[in-house]
C-alpha cells in the first residue's frame, strides 16, 4: 500500500525536520541571549568605571582613569548619550542615577561655544529619546531650553547653521561647514516640536536640510564643505563619508519619522545619484568612493568606518541587494586587521587611516540587515566583531580606542557614542526583538531611538 504509506512518511518527516528546525531556533536563540547578557555586562564595564572615575564629566579617559570635558565644564556628554541604553538594557539603578544627576546638575545656561551638530545628535537627541521611554519631563524640558539656546545657528544669510553657538549670548562663529553638519538636524529639531508644539525647531531644522539639497550640483552631488554665509562650496570632494554621511541618512528618516513628503523626494532625487556616481565595484565587490561632485569623476578610492553606516541605510530604504553587498567589503575590511580602520583603499586594499574610535556604525548596518534579512549570518558576523572589540579595546577601566589597528595600541579615548550607539546596536542585534520594536522608531544617527509620529 505504498500511496497509503506516503502520506504517513512525509507527515513524520515533516514532524522531524519541524523537531529538529525548532530546537535549531531554540538553540540559535539560547545563544544570542548569551551573547546579549555578555554585551550588557561589557557595556556595565565600561558605565561603571566612568561612574567611578568621571562621574558629572563628559567623558572617562580609559587609561589614565580620569574626567574629560569638552568644553572645560561638564555637559554631561556620556550619562545623556548613555541614558536610553541603560534602559532598554533595564539597568534600573544605574538609569535612575544618571537621571537624576541630569535633571539636577545639567544647566544650559553655560558662557562657552558649542558645536551645534554634536551637542544636536548627542544632548537633544538624548534627551528627547529617554523622555519618551521614561515619561521624565525634567528631560523634555531641558532639551527644550536647549532647542532655545541652539536656535541662532540659524540667523545665517541663507538659513543653513553656523558650526558654534555661544548656549548663554546666542553668539554665532564659524561660517564653514559641511552636509552633515547642516542636514542632521531635522529628527531633533523636528521631535522637538513635535513635543512643545513649538513649529519653529522644526522649520529652521527643515529650511537648513532644504538649502543644502538645493545646492546640489547639476549632477545631483553634494561636497564636503560649504560656507553658510555665501551657500559656495569651498570643498567639492563628495562621498558617504563623514561630513555629508548623515545628511543622507537623514533625507530618507525625516521621511519615515515625520512623513515628510519633500524628505521622501529629495532622498529619491539623491540615491539614485549616490549609486551612479560613488558606487564603484572592485575585483566583484561593492564599495563607495570618492568623486568630483562637478564632474563625477572619481577622486578617492576611499571608504572606512564611517562610510559603514551605508549597508543599513540601503537595507532601511528598500536595496538589501546592495546592502548585503556592501556589508560583506565592510566586513573584508573589519577582518583585513580584527578591528576595521579609519580609512582603507579599497583598490590596493592598504590602511589610510589606522586608528579605530571604537566606532558604532557596521555594527549597526549588522543590525539592520539581521532585522531585514533575518539571516543568522548577521548574528554571526555581530558575534565575531563583538569578540575582536572586547578582545582588543577592553581596557581595566572601560573600553579604549586604538591608535593603530595594525598595532593595536590602545589610546586614552573612550566617547560618549560608544555607550550611546556600539554597544546598543550590539545588544539589539542578540536581544529579543521585543526589547525594542524596531518598526515603530526611527533612530537618529546617534542611534537615540525617536518614536514614530507620522
Ligand atoms: C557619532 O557621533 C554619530 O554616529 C555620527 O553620525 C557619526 N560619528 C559618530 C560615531 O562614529
Amino acid at each position: 500500500m505504498p500511496d497509503r504509506i506516503a502520506p504517513t512518511v512525509v507527515l513524520l518527516a515533516a514532524a522531524v525536520a519541524c523537531a529538529i528546525h525548532g530546537c535549531a531556533k531554540t538553540r540559535e536563540d539560547e545563544h544570542a541571549q548569551q551573547l546579549a547578557s555578555r554585551v550588557r555586562d561589557e557595556f556595565l564595564h565600561a558605565w561603571n568605571n566612568y561612574e567611578r572615575y568621571a562621574w558629572g564629566h563628559d567623558a572617562l579617559r580609559p587609561l589614565s582613569k580620569t574626567a574629560h570635558d569638552w568644553y572645560g565644564q561638564s555637559l554631561l556628554m556620556t550619562p545623556v548619550d548613555a541614558l536610553d541604553t541603560l534602559i532598554l538594557m533595564h539597568l534600573d539603578a544605574e538609569a535612575e542615577r544618571a537621571r537624576s544627576l541630569i535633571a539636577t546638575d545639567l544647566s544650559f545656561d553655560r558662557d562657552i561655544y558649542v558645536k551645534n551638530f554634536e551637542i544636536a545628535i548627542r544632548l537633544l537627541g538624548g534627551l528627547l529619546s529617554s523622555y519618551q521611554l521614561s515619561g521624565d519631563k525634567r528631560l523634555l524640558r531641558l532639551a527644550e531650553d536647549l532647542g532655545n539656546r541652539l536656535l541662532p545657528v540659524f540667523n545665517s544669510p541663507t538659513g543653513l547653521p553656523y558650526v558654534y553657538v555661544n548656549l548663554r549670548t546666542g553668539q554665532i562663529r564659524d561660517p564653514v561647514t559641511n552636509p552633515a553638519e547642516t542636514g542632521t538636524l531635522l529628527l531633533e529639531f523636528g521631535t522637538l516640536s513635535k513635543l512643545t508644539g513649538k513649529p519653529v525647531f522644526y522649520e529652521k531644522a527643515k529650511r537648513a536640510l532644504v538649502e543644502t539639497f538645493k545646492r546640489r550640483s547639476p549632477l545631483g552631488l553634494v561636497g564636503e564643505s560649504i560656507n553658510v554665509d555665501t551657500g559656495a562650496w569651498t570643498n567639492a570632494d563628495s562621498h558617504i563619508s563623514g561630513g555629508i554621511d548623515s545628511y543622507y541618512e537623514y533625507l530618507w528618516k525625516c521621511w519615515l519619522l515625520f512623513g515628510d513628503k519633500d524628505c521622501r523626494d529629495m532622498w529619491n532625487a539623491s540615491i539614485p545619484t549616490i549609486n551612479k556616481y560613488l558606487a564603484d565595484e572592485i575585483r566583484g565587490g561593492l564599495w563607495y568612493g570618492h568623486a568630483d561632485m562637478q564632474t563625477g569623476e572619481r577622486t578617492k578610492t576611499e571608504y572606512g568606518a564611517l562610510d559603514a553606516f551605508f549597508p543599513a541605510l540601503l537595507a532601511f530604504s528598500g536595496d538589501v541587494e546592495r546592502a548585503r553587498r556592501l556589508q560583506a567589503s565592510s566586513f573584508k575590511m573589519w577582518n583585513l586587521y580584527g578591528i576595521e580602520p579609519e580609512t582603507l583603499d579599497y583598490k590596493t586594499m592598504r590602511v589610510v587611516a589606522g586608528s579605530y574610535h571604537l566606532r558604532p556604525e557596521i555594527i549597526e548596518s549588522t543590525y539592520y540587515l539581521y532585522r531585514y534579512t533575518g539571516d543568522p549570518e548577521y548574528r554571526r558576523m555581530g558575534e565575531k566583531m563583538f569578540d575582536d572589540f572586547v578582545k582588543y579595546c577592553r581596557a581595566e577601566s572601560g573600553y579604549a580606542a586604538l591608535a593603530d589597528v595594525i598595532s593595536k595600541e590602545q589610546v586614552d579615548e573612550m566617547q560618549s557614542f560608544v555607550l550611546a550607539e556600539t554597544f546598543k546596536y550590539f545588544y539589539l542585534l542578540f536581544a529579543p526583538p521585543e526589547t525594542l520594536q524596531f518598526d515603530k522608531v526611527i533612530f537618529n544617527t546617534e542611534a537615540h531611538p525617536l518614536k514614530r509620529t507620522r
